[in-house]
């Protein structure tokens, strides 16, 4: 979905269902994606075109960024780690986060460290990518 920035909102999300505002290529949006599929969750998507984002979309997260969740009841989620952690929460099945306060606190030390290397990757590809 495209759109354009004064293109119009999306209907409420239906029932039984979750909707993932994402984009494509977003590393971000990506983990919220693996987390959906890893425990078999019904959804939707809508992709967000980041470079001319609608209007309506910081309703949804005032920093317009993608990933968001929406419930059924309207409630907006965003911030990757936080989307996780939402959906592991939220659905029955598989836990993905151990229940030892330790062992959680240790995987969210992990993520930490990985987010630096996503993000230090990402530095290094726009430096290639300026150079070229
Ligand atoms: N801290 C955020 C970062 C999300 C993020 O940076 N998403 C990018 C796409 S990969 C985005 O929405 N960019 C739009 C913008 O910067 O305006 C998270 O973990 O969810």
């Amino acid at each position: 979905r495209s759109g354009g920035s004064r293109s119009a909102a999306p209907g409420p999300v239906p029932e039984g269902v979750i909707r993932l505002y994402s984009m494509r290529f977003c590393p971000f949006a990506q983990r919220t994606r693996l987390v959906l599929r890893a425990k078999g969750i019904s959804h939707e998507v809508i992709n967000i075109n980041l470079k001319n984002k609608p209007d309506w979309f910081f309703e949804k997260n005032p920093f317009g960024l993608v990933p968001v969740l929406e419930t059924s009841k309207g409630q907006l989620i965003y911030e990757s780690p936080i989307t996780c952690e939402y959906l592991d929460d939220a659905f029955p099945g598989r836990k993905l986060m151990p229940s030892d306060p330790y062992e959680r606190a240790f995987q969210k030390m992990l993520l930490e460290h990985f987010s630096k290397v996503l993000y230090d990757q990402s530095l290094h590809v726009l430096g290639c990518m300026s150079l070229s």
